[in-house]
């Protein structure tokens, strides 16, 4: 079929690419020139080596241009839903993309939404902006909410490997977005019976994940008090084969997805006159990762008779997680932030991000630094040996996401602390 996808980030890129392969033809859109220049000449815009083999090969039909789309049968829409600096939805780019492709849709095509969304956005945002162009969905236009399953670089689900949901306007709707996954997927395409109970998965699975990795990071907080490695704890309850899902604590969490997607449920849950006071707090506990991880360090610092105030921190790892370079809702920020108002003075080395890095290398943040905050388990992080923070003179290591080896940095005279170990 004639597939446009509008939107070529780290969601539309990966199904444009697939779509092509599975033999619909495919034409890219994006409001980047930078992206469309890439694509069209065959480089990926991000750091992914299949998506640069895939367009290597053969570069990707890409335009700025929205009236490119206009005899396309399937138009899907991948464009970011991030949250403003108060936590709440920012359905601007969703509104933009709709309003422009709206004016192109051709009568009968299928118009699915993958961007993340909050329960009713479809009938509240998406619709009328179709409506307003002359098209009633349903009727004029097939549209439907499949909501975007993807893990960044990921061996082990590849997109064409990962189960979705499809959710439709009416059964017609539903059963002709799904028949277009089914065409591109190797996997199952569960069809819901409404557009609503898809958009509400979404939310659901990564809010699932959220609270969850709140819980681990309060029994962190909890156990640091009571000097029990929280670490070996959640090892312990994950031997138990059934009803148990190991999480794990860290210094924060970051990305676009985890700690965003809650707000849009909360953000749904208060237009409805619902408070969904259990997720705020989870979210809470989450954002209060930061200062917590900088506490830590700086009750090492008092422990040695200094003071945070002036006092040289290297902070490994910039991304919101490791092998790759986004920055989005990254602890890295809060942390360098809180370390900057004790007086600290920071140098920063991420191999992955060096708009972000002071310095060329893990070797010289180890000769500069007193101190060092482990953020992000970057594998160059994890392969350092003990030994070599001690010949370096590193007083305190904190370790963000409990990737080093605790008992070889103590026996070394190092002041370890984890995060609730
Ligand atoms: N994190 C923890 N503890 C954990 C797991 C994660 O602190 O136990 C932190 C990470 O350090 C990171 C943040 O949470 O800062 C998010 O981590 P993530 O592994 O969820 O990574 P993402 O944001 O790439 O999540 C994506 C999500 N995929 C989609 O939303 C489509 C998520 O649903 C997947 O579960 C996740 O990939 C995955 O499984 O890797």
């Amino acid at each position: 079929m004639l597939v446009t996808v509008i939107g070529l980030g780290y969601v539309g890129l990966p199904l444009a690419l697939l779509a092509r392969k599975k033999g619909h033809t495919v034409i890219g859109i994006d409001i980047s020139k930078e992206k469309i220049e890439a694509v069209s000449a065959g480089k990926s815009p991000f750091a992914d080596p299949e998506i640069a083999d895939a367009l290597a090969k053969e570069s990707l039909n890409a335009s700025t241009d929205i009236s490119t789309m206009k005899d396309a049968e399937v138009v899907i829409v991948c464009v970011p839903t991030p949250v403003d600096k108060d936590h709440k939805p920012d359905m601007r780019p969703l509104v933009s993309a709709c309003t422009s492709a709206a004016e192109h849709l051709a009568k009968g095509a299928l118009f699915i939404v993958e961007s993340t969304i909050y329960p009713g956005t479809v009938q509240d945002v998406v619709n009328p902006i179709l409506r307003k162009a002359g098209l009633e969905p349903g009727k004029d236009v097939f549209v439907a909410h499949c909501p975007e399953r993807i893990d960044p670089g990921s061996k082990t689900w590849p997109l064409h490997k990962i189960p979705r949901v499809v959710g439709g306007m009416s059964p017609e709707c539903t059963a002709r977005a799904t028949q277009f996954y089914r065409s591109i997927l190797d996997a199952d395409v569960m069809e819901l019976s409404t557009v609503e109970a898809a958009e509400a998965t979404k939310v659901v699975e990564n809010t699932f994940r959220d609270i969850n990795i709140a819980f681990v990071n309060e029994m962190a907080m909890g156990f640091s008090k009571a000097g029990i490695d929280v670490l070996e704890v959640i090892k312990g309850a994950a031997t138990k084969p059934f009803a148990f899902m190991p999480h794990y604590p860290g210094c924060g969490v970051g990305g676009h997805c985890i700690p965003v997607d809650p707000y849009y449920l909360i953000e749904r849950g208060r237009q409805m006159g619902f408070d969904h006071r259990f997720l705020r707090l989870g979210r809470e506990v989450n954002q209060d990762m930061p200062k917590f991880t900088v506490s830590l360090l700086i009750g090492e610092i008092k422990k040695q008779g200094d003071t945070a105030e002036g006092a040289k921190v290297g902070l490994m790892g910039a991304a919101y997680k490791p092998g790759i370079d986004d920055m989005r809702e990254s602890p890295y920020h809060p942390i360098k932030e809180e370390l900057e108002k004790a007086g600290a003075t920071i140098r920063t080395y991420d191999p992955f991000v060096p708009s972000f890095s002071d310095v060329k290398s893990a070797d010289e943040l180890l000769s500069w630094a007193d101190h060092v905050v482990l953020v992000t388990g970057h594998k160059a992080f994890l392969d350092i040996d003990p030994q070599e923070y001690k010949e370096k003179g590193i007083k305190t290591i904190v370790d963000g996401r409990n990737a080093l080896d605790k008992d070889a940095l103590i026996d070394l005279g190092i002041a370890y602390r984890g995060i609730g170990r």
